[in-house]
């Protein structure tokens, strides 16, 4: 399987048993402090305040797998998690398929995002889903989705063939272990279906000639990090 043709890469090791038991214990001391509805998709950019998150979007086997994707030179763009609760109201909750880099605003639209499983997630409790190769052509239309507990941010979805729908595949994951996938990969995930939260941490990088052309769709400008590389285009205020 190649990251080139498919737009994904399964599994990553990143963190032993113990590591991303440390890792649990330090998401779930987060997760107290905010509460679980700030803990499901609130927790964007906590890499400044939270030296965990911080030391995981910088851990060397993160930025191999990055650089292997991008090459030599990138910025860590943001983070944020995805957590999903299988249990009351939260067990609606799903994320749409969709091209993450749609919204970014960035110039050309290159990014990836590494997918680093803080529980063990599978298909029971919603583990990502993506369709191989649908990064290839580029960026599809958004629409609304119909379906209520799209976490997010804006409720887009992309409607896809049954056959693209056919293809979909689950990439579950150990806690500790990562996916990565292209900016332009449809993905999504399905609801928990279990009573084990399923929570990972969303890792956005960005080669360093990426420029932001227009806000997100949060009506923001980004504030990237270099954390490899050299960065000789100049085009992001460095914080
Ligand atoms: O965690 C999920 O289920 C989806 C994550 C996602 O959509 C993303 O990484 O952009």
């Amino acid at each position: 399987m190649s990251f080139i043709t498919e737009g994904f890469l399964a599994s990553i090791p990143v963190l032993s048993a113990d590591e991303a038991a440390v890792v649990r214990e330090q998401f779930n001391d987060l997760e107290a402090r905010v509460g679980r509805e700030t803990a499901q998709i609130g927790l964007l950019d906590r890499h400044h305040d939270e030296p965990f998150i911080a030391a995981l979007a910088r851990h060397p086997k993160v930025l191999e797998a990055v650089e292997r994707a991008l090459g030599p030179d990138f910025f860590l763009l943001a983070t944020h998690f995805f957590c999903k609760y299988g249990e009351g109201e939260a067990a609606s909750t799903f994320v749409a398929w969709h091209q993450d880099v749609t919204y970014w605003g960035l110039e050309p639209a290159t990014a990836v995002t590494v997918w680093l499983a803080i529980d063990d997630a599978d298909e029971e409790n919603g583990c990502m889903r993506v369709i191989p190769g649908s990064h290839v052509a580029g960026i599809r239309e958004h629409a609304t989705a119909q379906q209520a507990g799209n976490l997010l941010s804006i409720n887009q979805e992309v409607l896809v063939t049954q056959d693209e729908e056919a293809s979909a595949v689950n990439l579950p994951l150990k806690a500790g272990f990562a996916s990565l996938h292209e900016g332009c990969l449809i993905h999504g995930s399905l609801p928990n279906r279990s009573t084990r939260r399923r929570c990972g941490l969303t890792l956005r990088y960005v080669p360093t000639e990426v420029k932001q052309s227009t806000t997100n769709s949060q009506g923001k400008r980004w504030h990237p990090t270099l954390v490899r590389g050299i960065d000789r285009y100049r085009h992001w205020t460095e914080e």
